[in-house]
């Protein structure tokens, strides 16, 4: 089976990829503009996206809506993640959390699942963000996002490492066990 990955950006596919490999799914990545709407929550935002582009995309089609949420700030970034990321970035953010003690996070991750109809996966794990970047793997948050009950940021673990225990990981969990069973 093939299953296209609406997105722009590659980290994204790799982890969705090196999760399926195994399991005999082949995923790509297609790059399709879609609107991401101001909305309250990430499953509103991917719901909205799978919908829109369902009438464009022949055949079925999944996408990833994630956000780092901080407990300092209430879960800011959170929905904003991706514009907070353009321009605060990583070292923005720390600049923001100088001198806080309070350092947990969580990532969220949504994977909505179009084929005919929207299917939603989630997945979520908690940390805490670092004092200073930390590794060069992964994408995004990752070298200031270490995970809790490890020493390595998701920057400094591998994808196969990061996969085990992220929020995309545990949302491909999801949709993967989702997709066993109601695949003919
Ligand atoms: P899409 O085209 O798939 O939307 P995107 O990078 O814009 O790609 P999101 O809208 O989901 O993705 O934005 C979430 C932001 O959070 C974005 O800046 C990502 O780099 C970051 N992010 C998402 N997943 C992450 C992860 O696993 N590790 C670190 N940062 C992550
Ligand atoms: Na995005």
């Amino acid at each position: 089976m093939r299953l296209a990955f609406i997105t722009s950006n590659p980290g994204k596919v790799e982890e969705a990829r090196k999760y399926f490999e195994p399991l005999g799914v082949e995923v790509y990545q297609l790059r399709m503009e879609y609107p991401e709407i101001q909305a309250d929550t990430l499953e509103e935002v991917a719901l909205f996206g799978v919908e829109w582009l369902s009438g464009k995309i022949e055949g079925p089609f999944f996408l990833d809506d994630s956000g780092l949420f901080i407990d300092a700030f209430d879960g800011f970034p959170g929905v904003y993640s991706a514009y907070v990321y353009r321009t605060l970035g990583i070292d923005g953010i720390l600049k923001l959390m100088e001198g806080l003690e309070n350092r947990k996070a969580h990532f969220k991750s949504v994977i909505a699942y179009w084929d005919g109809e929207a299917h939603l996966f989630t997945g979520r794990v908690d940390g805490e963000i670092t004092a200073e970047p930390r590794g060069s793997g992964g994408f995004g948050f990752d070298p200031i996002f270490k995970p809790l009950g490890f020493e390595e940021t998701f920057a400094e673990m591998t994808t196969d490492e990061k996969n085990l225990i992220s929020h995309r990981g545990r949302a491909l969990k999801a949709f993967a066990e989702w997709l066993k069973e109601n695949l003919k």
